[in-house]
C-alpha cells in the first residue's frame, strides 16, 4: 500500500508539463494535444540548452563569439547560434510548427514538411542575456506561440504583425541554479522546475500572482544620460525614497522572473541611441507582457499597453515598463507627465 506521503510525491512527480497543459485546456482534443506537444518540444529545447550550458566551461568551442553579426546588428555568440538551431531541430519532423521567427534570423524559417499540417508559428529569443553566458550567470529563452493565419505564400509573415493579444501561449526558460520553465496559455502563469534525475519539468508553482507593489526596481542606470527627463525624474524619485532596492542582472528573463515572484518593476526605456528601446516586441516584450497580465501585473511602453502594440516589422522594438501594477503606474505617471509638458511646450 502506498502511504499518503509517497502518493503525494508520486502525484507531484507525475504533474509534468504536457499533462498540465491538457489539464489547463480541460480537453484532449486535437488543438489541446498540439499545444501539449509543442510545450513538450519547447521543454526538450530547454533541456538541450541547459545541458550545453552546464558543460560550457569544460568544452572547446561553446563559449565566445562566432565572428558574425545578426539582424539586430549584435555580435552573435556561439551559444546564440547553438540555441537558435536547437529550437529549429526540435520542431523538424514534428508536424507542429510551420514557421519560426527568431531574434537571430532576419526572416522567418519555414519547416515545409510541417506546413500543410502544423498551423502554428513559434517566435523566440533563443538566448536572452547571452552576455552572461561566458561568466556562468543566469540567461534565458523566451517564446511565443501564435496561430499561422493564411498560407503566407510570399513568406512575408504579415499575419505575425498583430498585437500581443493574438498570442495563444507564451513563456520562458530560465537557466539558473535550476532550470525553470514558466508558461501561460491564458489560464494563469505556472512554473516548472527541471528534475535532472527524471529529465522532466515538474510543477513547482501554479497560478502565480505578482504582488501589487514592491520596492525593487530594475534598470540599467548606466543609460541615465540617454533617457528622457521624465525617466530621469522617476529615477531621482526612487533615489530619494527610503526602502527602494535596485536589482539588475543584464538578462531580461532573470530580472523578470524575480519581479514575477517578488514584485517590483523592470524598465528599459528608449535611449538616445535606441529611441524605441533595445528590447524586441514579438519575441521579448509581448510574451512577457502576456505572462505578467496573466499574473495580475502590467506591461507598458509608458504610453500604451504592450499587448496593444501592433508592429510594422518583425524585429520591432518597444520601450518596456513591466511588473507590479502600482509600480508600473508610478513610472507611467512620470513618463506621461513628461509627454504632457513636451506637448504644452510645443503649443506655446
Ligand atoms: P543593457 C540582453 O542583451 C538584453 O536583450 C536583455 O536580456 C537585457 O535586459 C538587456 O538586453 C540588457 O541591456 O543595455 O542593459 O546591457
Amino acid at each position: 500500500m502506498v502511504n499518503t506521503g509517497q502518493k503525494y510525491s508520486l502525484d507531484r512527480d507525475c504533474m509534468t508539463l504536457s499533462r498540465h497543459v491538457l489539464q489547463q485546456l480541460q480537453s484532449f482534443g486535437p488543438e489541446a494535444q498540439d499545444l501539449s506537444a509543442i510545450m513538450g518540444r519547447l521543454a526538450l529545447a530547454g533541456k538541450l540548452i541547459a545541458r550545453h550550458l552546464s558543460s560550457a566551461g569544460l568544452m572547446e568551442g561553446v563559449l565566445g563569439f562566432t565572428g558574425s553579426t545578426n539582424v539586430q546588428g549584435e555580435s552573435v555568440k556561439k551559444i546564440d547560434e547553438y540555441a537558435n538551431r536547437v529550437f529549429i531541430s526540435v520542431f523538424e519532423q514534428s508536424g507542429l510548427v510551420c514557421r519560426l521567427a527568431s531574434e537571430e534570423m532576419d526572416k522567418p524559417y519555414y519547416i515545409p514538411e510541417n506546413c500543410p499540417i502544423g498551423r502554428y508559428s513559434l517566435l523566440y529569443d533563443p538566448v536572452d542575456g547571452s552576455s552572461n553566458s561566458d561568466i556562468n550567470l543566469n540567461i534565458g529563452s523566451i517564446f511565443s506561440i501564435r496561430q499561422q493565419e493564411g498560407m503566407d505564400e510570399d513568406g512575408q509573415a504579415r499575419d505575425l504583425l498583430q498585437n500581443g493579444r493574438k498570442q495563444l501561449a507564451a513563456g520562458y526558460i530560465l537557466y539558473g541554479p535550476s532550470t525553470m520553465f514558466v508558461y501561460s496559455l491564458g489560464t494563469g502563469v505556472h512554473a516548472f522546475a527541471l528534475d535532472p534525475s527524471l529529465g522532466e519539468f515538474i510543477l513547482s508553482r501554479e497560478n502565480i500572482q505578482i504582488p501589487e507593489s514592491s520596492s525593487t526596481y530594475s534598470v540599467n542606470e548606466g543609460n541615465f544620460w540617454q533617457w528622457d527627463e521624465s525617466v530621469r525624474d522617476y529615477i531621482r524619485y526612487v533615489h530619494e525614497q527610503e526602502g527602494y532596492t535596485a536589482r539588475y542582472s543584464g538578462a531580461l528573463v532573470s530580472d523578470f522572473h524575480r519581479i514575477l515572484y517578488q514584485g517590483g518593476v523592470f524598465l528599459y526605456p528608449g535611449t538616445v541611441k535606441k529611441p524605441q528601446g533595445k528590447l524586441r516586441l514579438l519575441y521579448e516584450t509581448a510574451p512577457l507582457a502576456f505572462l505578467v497580465e496573466q499574473a495580475g501585473g502590467r506591461a507598458s511602453t509608458g504610453e500604451t499597453e504592450i499587448l496593444d502594440v501592433v508592429p510594422e516589422k518583425l524585429h520591432e522594438r518597444t520601450p518596456l515598463i513591466i511588473g507590479s501594477k502600482e509600480n508600473v503606474a508610478l513610472v507611467e505617471s512620470f513618463v506621461q507627465q513628461g509627454t504632457r509638458a513636451s506637448q504644452e511646450a510645443v503649443t506655446k
